[in-house]
Order: structure tokens, then C-alpha cells, then sequence
């Protein structure tokens, strides 16, 4: 078939809300887009790791480390099937692990932020899965196969996570003076760079409005950033504590919530790698990626070799 066909097909697809599948044609672009967004979600996924991990020792009951692990491991599950639906794509699992270690691939900014006290745990849970639900539950019906049937599965997980961070702020804010004000304090740090996790402004985003006319994106930023302020500020009140905003208002014309200006210069400052963690993140993931070296190598020698049948047979082959 020739191109102008070819495209016709797809724009028919997108147009009549039929999913793009692997084996399809599809314009450059489209893939380079995609590669580009998915990737940037799988690897704020598995760095995303680092801030919470920080916490599963100092977890305050067993109760509370356990979900914590539960979480923590999650995101990581998370990260994978997204380097997989990235790798339907036609790049590879190395070359965007190379990308990220390297610097030269993007994260989510908020996981530059450090984690200063529990009560981080919970803002975390509260609003960065929230701010990640708000994003990602529209992606479940994004264009392409891969990448929305992946979200499906996020979304409910991140649910579970929004709760159990609410619900320990919840206990937090019942609890005495010092632990409210532990509370509030990590929701005066965690507030706005959750604001800019959905990115920068409708007027300034080079991607958004080609990405919505492809279905990958359905809500632009600033719609998906108004749904979540709006969600929050009721929230915040069955808490008892304040968002750290006083241009925040409802406008009763709008139907919706007012709010102040975002930090640009802070936001583009982390993203280019001068936020408050972003050395050590990284340095943490080179850290990871040298250590793990000999499970790779062994992986591979184990799947060179044909499979033993008992278990510690399995550990022969390893060690030969
Ligand atoms: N941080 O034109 P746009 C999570 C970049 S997962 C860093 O608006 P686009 C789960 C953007 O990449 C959180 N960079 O771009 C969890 C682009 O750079 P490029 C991640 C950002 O793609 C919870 C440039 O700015 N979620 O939280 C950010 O149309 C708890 C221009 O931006 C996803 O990735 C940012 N905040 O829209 C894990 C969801 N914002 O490539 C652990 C999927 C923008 O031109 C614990 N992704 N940039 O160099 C998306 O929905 C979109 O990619 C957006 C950005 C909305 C993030």
C-alpha cells in the first residue's frame, strides 16, 4: 500500500476509536511520541521507587512497612510493563535503561523532592498518586493497544495506593498536635510539585495538542491539573489541614476551583536536573544497574543453558 493509504487507515483507526496494535502501520511520529512518553512513564516509575524505599525500614508498625513494600514493589511491576509496551515499539529494554542512566531520558520532576518524614509517605500516596491517577485513567482509552491495556491494570493498583496515603494522613492529622503539624508540613512541600507533575501549561507544552489529535492524550495539562485541585481542596478539608495557596477560591462561574502561580522557573530548573535529589536518584539507579550486573549475567547464562529440573540444580548453573 502506499503511504497516503497507509495513513488513511490509520486516521480512519484513530478517528473511529480503533486501537493501534504493534504490527500496524503507524506515522514516525506517532511512535517517536509514544517511545518518548512511555518510556519517560516507566522510568518515573522505577525511580519513583526511591523516595518511598527510603521509608519501608523507619515504617511505623508492621502494618504500615508491609502496605509500604506492597507499594514500593508495585511501582516496579509498573515500570516493567511499561518498558515492555515501550518495546513493542521497536526499541529496546538496554537502550532506554541506557538512556536514563546516562541522564539523557526525562522522569517525572516530583521525584526529585526528598522524603524528609513519614508523614511524606503519606502526601506521596495522597497527592503523587492521586496526580498520577488523574493523568493516567484517561490513558486507559489512549490510541495505542499496549500502552492503554498497560494502564488499566496502574490505575487500579495507584488507586489502592492513593488510599492507603490518605489513610495515613487520616491517622496523622487524629493524632496529636506535633503529628497534624507533621502533616501539614508535608503537604505545604508536596503541593505544588504535584501541581507539576501534569507539566507545563496548555500554552506551553510542545506535545500536547498533536497528542490529543492522536488520542494518546485525551485532557490537556491544565484540564487535568484543574480536575485534580478541584478533588484535593475537599479532601484537604476532611483532613483538617490547608493547602498551602491563598489565591486558591471557588469561582462560581467557572465551576471550579481558582488557584496561584505555579513555580515555572522551579519546575524547568528540576528537569534539567538541578532539583534537590536529582544527583542522587540517578546515582542510586547507576548504583542499582552496576549491582545487579552478575543477576543479568546469570540470567543469561541460565537462559543460554537449557533449564535444570530442580531448584538447586538451578544454582549449579548459575555458579558454573
Ligand atoms: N516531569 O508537552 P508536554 C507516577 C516534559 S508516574 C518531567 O506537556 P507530554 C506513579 C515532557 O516529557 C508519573 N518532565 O509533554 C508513581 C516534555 O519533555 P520532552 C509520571 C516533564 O508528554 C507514584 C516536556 O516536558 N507519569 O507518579 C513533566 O505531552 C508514586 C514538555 O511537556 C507519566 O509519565 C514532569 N512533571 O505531557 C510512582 C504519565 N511534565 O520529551 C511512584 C504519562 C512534562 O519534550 C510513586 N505521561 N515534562 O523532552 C504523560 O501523561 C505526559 O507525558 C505528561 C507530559 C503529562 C507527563
Amino acid at each position: 500500500m502506499a503511504t497516503e493509504e497507509l495513513q488513511k487507515v490509520f486516521d480512519d483507526k484513530i478517528a473511529e476509536e480503533i486501537r493501534i496494535e504493534p504490527k500496524d502501520w503507524m506515522p514516525d511520529d506517532y511512535r517517536k511520541t509514544l517511545i518518548r512518553q512511555i518510556s519517560q512513564h516507566a522510568h518515573s516509575e522505577i525511580v519513583g521507587m526511591l523516595p518511598e524505599a527510603n521509608w519501608i525500614t523507619r515504617a511505623p508498625s508492621l502494618r504500615r512497612k508491609a502496605t509500604l513494600l506492597a507499594k514500593v514493589q508495585d511501582e516496579a511491576g509498573h515500570g516493567l510493563y511499561l518498558y515492555s509496551a515501550a518495546e513493542t515499539m521497536g526499541i529496546t529494554r538496554e537502550e532506554m535503561v541506557d538512556q536514563l542512566l546516562s541522564g539523557k531520558a526525562k522522569y517525572s520532576s516530583i521525584f526529585n523532592y526528598p522524603t524528609l518524614t513519614w508523614a511524606d509517605i503519606g502526601a506521596i500516596g495522597w497527592l503523587v498518586d492521586g496526580a498520577a491517577i488523574m493523568n493516567q485513567v484517561p490513558l486507559c482509552r489512549a490510541s495505542y493497544g499496549p500502552y492503554a491495556r498497560a494502564m488499566v491494570r496502574i490505575c487500579k493498583e495507584e488507586s489502592f495506593h492513593q488510599r492507603q496515603g490518605f489513610e495515613i494522613l487520616l491517622t496523622l492529622c487524629k493524632g496529636s498536635k506535633e503529628q497534624k503539624e507533621m502533616a501539614q508540613d508535608a503537604l505545604n512541600r508536596w503541593w505544588w510539585p504535584s501541581l507539576m507533575m501534569f507539566g507545563p501549561n496548555d500554552d506551553t507544552s510542545p506535545h500536547t495538542a498533536q497528542s490529543m489529535k492522536w488520542k494518546i492524550k485525551r485532557f490537556s495539562n491544565d484540564e487535568l491539573r484543574q480536575k485534580f485541585v478541584d478533588v484535593c481542596n475537599e479532601q484537604a478539608d476532611i483532613l483538617g489541614i490547608t493547602i498551602p495557596d491563598d489565591k486558591l477560591v471557588w469561582n462560581e462561574k467557572r465551576q471550579h476551583y481558582d488557584f496561584g502561580e505555579i513555580n515555572w522557573n522551579e519546575f524547568f530548573n528540576v528537569i534539567k536536573g538541578n532539583g534537590p535529589c536529582n544527583k542522587e536518584r540517578l546515582a542510586a539507579r547507576v548504583s542499582a544497574h552496576e549491582n545487579g550486573e552478575w543477576v543479568r549475567e546469570a540470567a543469561l547464562a541460565y537462559a543460554r543453558k537449557k533449564a535444570p529440573k530442580s531448584p538447586s540444580g538451578e544454582f549449579e548453573s548459575f555458579r558454573n
